[in-house]
């Protein structure tokens, strides 16, 4: 079964450092929107400084609201897919990319998979996830930590600076 009839609420982050950002970033919603689902709401574009490997060019960040029929598994599948086909390569963790597409939420699923782990693991740990997040759902619950984005950006000690440029 790939469909469900209840549609969800996912929510995903993009994220670019490498080439044409913002067109990158665009392009992307526009993938989205065709093969996962209506974007409900997104945020501003954010320009963050990185996290993980400091060395490597300022992020721009935005994050998405998407109402779709797919399971997880299938969501994850497409958005590897988005980025593949946006030139995506990957050279090493944490560091630079044309475009990451990150899965935050799946409606209040907790799950943990060889493939998937939802909600995304670090995610409380970033402001550069949490600013955008907070733009768009500063009342959306964490499933497993039970605090709302509010809540969690309040709390977040991560220092990276955020700016919205958009
Ligand atoms: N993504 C990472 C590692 N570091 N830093 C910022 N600012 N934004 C990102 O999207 C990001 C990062 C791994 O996916
Ligand atoms: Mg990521
Ligand atoms: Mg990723």
């Amino acid at each position: 079964m790939d469909n469900l009839s209840e549609k969800q609420n996912v929510f995903l982050l993009l994220g670019s450092n490498l080439g044409e950002r913002l067109q990158i970033l665009q392009s992307a919603c526009a993938m989205i929107e065709d093969r996962v689902g209506f974007i409900q709401s997104a945020s501003s574009v954010y320009e963050t400084a990185p996290w993980g490997v400091l060395d490597q060019p300022v992020f721009l960040n935005q994050a998405l609201s998407v109402s779709t029929a797919l399971m997880p598994e299938e969501v994850l599948r497409i958005i590897l897919e988005i980025e593949h086909e946006l030139g995506r390569v990957r050279y090493e963790r944490w560091g630079a990319r044309v475009i990451d597409i990150d899965m935050l939420y799946y409606g209040d699923l907790v799950m943990d998979s060889a493939r998937l782990t939802v909600p995304h693991p670090r995610l409380h740990e970033r402001r550069f996830v949490l600013a955008p997040l907070h733009e768009i759902a500063p009342d959306f619950m964490h499933p497993l930590l039970s605090k709302t984005t509010k809540q969690l950006l309040y709390e977040c000690p991560d220092p990276g600076e955020v700016e919205k440029i958009s």
